[in-house]
């Protein structure tokens, strides 16, 4: 049965929103406040039963955030600050799964959301210039704008092993964590990935598990986490530095402020000074030696050689046995060219009686059976499998969903031939449609996400009160300002090392297994945001407005 959307706007017969909100994780429920604060009439679906997107769905033990407080919040509303109430610098998923819902009921924003509810089409009609968006639950709602606020990293992906499916054990992905929690006490656990969200995880259950089983591909170099309780008074200090920290995330290159200066790697600096600063840096905790250390560790292959050789030393230094430490230390790549994460303790636990490591460069999965997983080597016997393995990147949400725009044209058969957006946020060919999160946007990746999806989010708010107060129908980019946009992000992206590096989610993964374009916009937020400011501020020159 088909139920229309109840709606204060009629047109004809026909009941319209002004605005679809497809998701309620961190951008959309920031879209929906925004849009709703305009006094558009906006209708929302979210999936999940409840909101905050990953943080709903990425509840397995020891999920945790590694942007350092207090930089992951919300930055519309200094209200908001003066009521959070953070217990640690990198706090965990409950405490910010609670978070959100705090938001949405501060805002009063619970009551517009259909929750599980999926999106399964969105199509557009080129001589009403409205959407038609039909969910799995058989709403069907017109409107003249769609906003996917899907997000980058929320479809799961999962290997592809002969006989997966004969296994007789529970199996899980880490993003589709039951919320009621698993029972793994003295299982025999295998882990596959040991990335951003494996490590996490596997220290969690380490110690609860009978035996760990942790299945690594690529060793990442990870950064010790220091991450003590807050007090009283560190939340007084973010409350009273909200304008201070608003500038200065607003103009950070990745949305994390960090005082003091980045010197050149080599330019007069002497040695012992630059292992100074390393050093100073590294007791920090954070993701700083990444994001703030020296200004050409991202461009200039000795800097980023140097940095790499200091924190495989840092590594090595924990682990005892030389056969182990040869499996968990990075040597074939530049530190900072994949998704650093942080650790707490990862590199000890391999010495536990309970936790072996299985190199899959040595020995590659081969199948799966009743019992468990096969390498090429050996038999590993299993009770769960956990997945750690990561997502479909950047397309992979807004894949699940048919959408087509102009001449009933797909976006995934489009973006399987080209994957393109103007700023990340549009697409030539679907007019009155956004997107955050979407490639070729800071917000992609390499950004600390409340800041990015702010400024897009605004930006989509502000497109869209122009189209209507200038009495227009559509806008969407032209084809010229999408290929100046992509050309515009493959200069400044693909010299990078990150770039190079092509076995990481930053770069995309087609269908096919091939690995596709950087997904990562590398020139920094302060110069996005002037593209997408002058965008708006010349009344979106170079777009196409009916
Ligand atoms: P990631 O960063 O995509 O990591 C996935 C992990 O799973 C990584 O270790 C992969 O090894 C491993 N993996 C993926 N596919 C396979 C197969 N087929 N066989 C063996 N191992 C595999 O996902 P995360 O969830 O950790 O983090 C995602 C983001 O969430 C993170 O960057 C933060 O932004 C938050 P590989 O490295 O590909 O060899």
């Amino acid at each position: 049965m088909t139920e229309m959307i109840e709606n204060k706007h009629v047109v004809g017969s026909r009941q319209l929103a002004d605005v679809v909100v497809v998701g309620a994780g961190l951008s959309g429920i920031y879209q929906l406040y925004r849009l709703l604060k305009d006094g558009l009439n906006v209708v929302a679906f979210e999936a999940a039963s409840g909101v905050g997107g990953v943080w709903f769905w990425n509840s397995y033990p020891g999920a945790r955030v590694d942007s350092h407080f207090p930089h992951y919040q919300y930055w519309f509303s200094k209200a908001l600050w003066d009521d959070a109430d953070w217990s640690e610098r990198f706090p965990a998923q409950p405490e910010i799964a609670r978070y959100f819902n705090h938001v949405v009921d501060k805002f009063d924003l619970r009551r517009h959301i259909h929750f599980e509810t999926r999106v399964v089409s969105a199509v557009f009609d080129e001589a009403s210039g409205l959407w038609t968006v039909r969910t799995n639950k058989g709403h069907e709602v017109q409107a003249r704008f769609v906003v996917f606020n899907t997000g980058g990293l929320s479809e799961p992906k999962v290997p592809e092993i002969a006989g997966r499916d004969n296994f007789a054990g529970q199996t899980f992905h880490t993003s589709r964590w039951p919320s009621a929690g698993v029972d793994l006490a003295g299982k025999r656990v295998g882990v596959v990935g040991t990335a951003a969200t494996g490590i996490q995880l596997i220290q969690a259950i380490a110690p609860v598990v009978g035996h760990l089983t942790v299945f690594q591909r690529t060793p990442n170099y990870a950064i010790a986490i220091q991450n003590p309780k807050l007090t009283e008074a560190d939340l007084d200090a973010m409350r009273s530095s909200f304008d201070e920290l608003h500038a200065q995330v607003h103009s950070s290159r990745g949305g994390l402020y960090y005082p003091g200066d980045t010197p050149p790697m080599f330019d007069d600096l002497p040695a012992e000074e630059r292992e100074r600063h390393l050093e100073a840096i590294w007791t920090e905790g954070n993701l700083r030696l990444w994001a703030h250390s020296f200004a050409d560790t991202g461009i200039n292959p000795a800097a980023a050689a140097c940095v790499s050789a200091f924190v495989r030393s840092k590594i090595r230094a924990r682990i005892k046995d030389p056969l182990l430490a040869a499996k968990l230390v990075p040597e074939d790549y530049y530190f900072g060219t994949r998704r650093v994460p942080l650790e707490n303790g990862f590199y000890e636990l391999f010495a536990r009686d309970n936790v072996a490591l299985v190199d899959l460069r040595e020995e590659p999965f081969q199948t799966m059976d009743a019992a468990g997983v096969n390498t090429t080597k050996r038999h590993h016997d299993l009770d769960v499998i956990i997945y750690a393995t990561g997502f479909d990147a950047g397309v992979g949400a807004l894949g699940q969903i048919d959408i087509r725009g102009n001449a009933k044209r797909s976006l995934k058969d489009a973006w399987e031939e080209s994957l393109r957006t103007t700023v990340g946020m549009q697409v030539h060919g679907f007019p009155n449609l956004f997107m955050t999160m979407a490639p070729f946007a800071p917000a992609a990746a390499i950004c600390n996400v409340p800041v990015c999806i702010d400024q897009q989010c605004d930006w989509i708010a502000d497109t869209i009160n122009f189209v209507r107060r200038k009495g227009h129908q559509s806008i969407q980019p032209s084809a010229a300002t999408e290929e100046a946009w992509m050309a515009h992000h493959r200069e400044v992206s693909e010299p990078t090392l990150l770039a190079q590096n092509k076995n990481s989610w930053y770069r995309r993964i087609a269908a096919d297994g091939t690995r596709r374009e950087l997904i990562a916009y590398m020139g920094g937020i302060p110069r996005y945001r002037q593209v997408c400011d002058a965008m708006r501020d010349s009344d979106y020159e170079g777009f196409e407005l009916t």
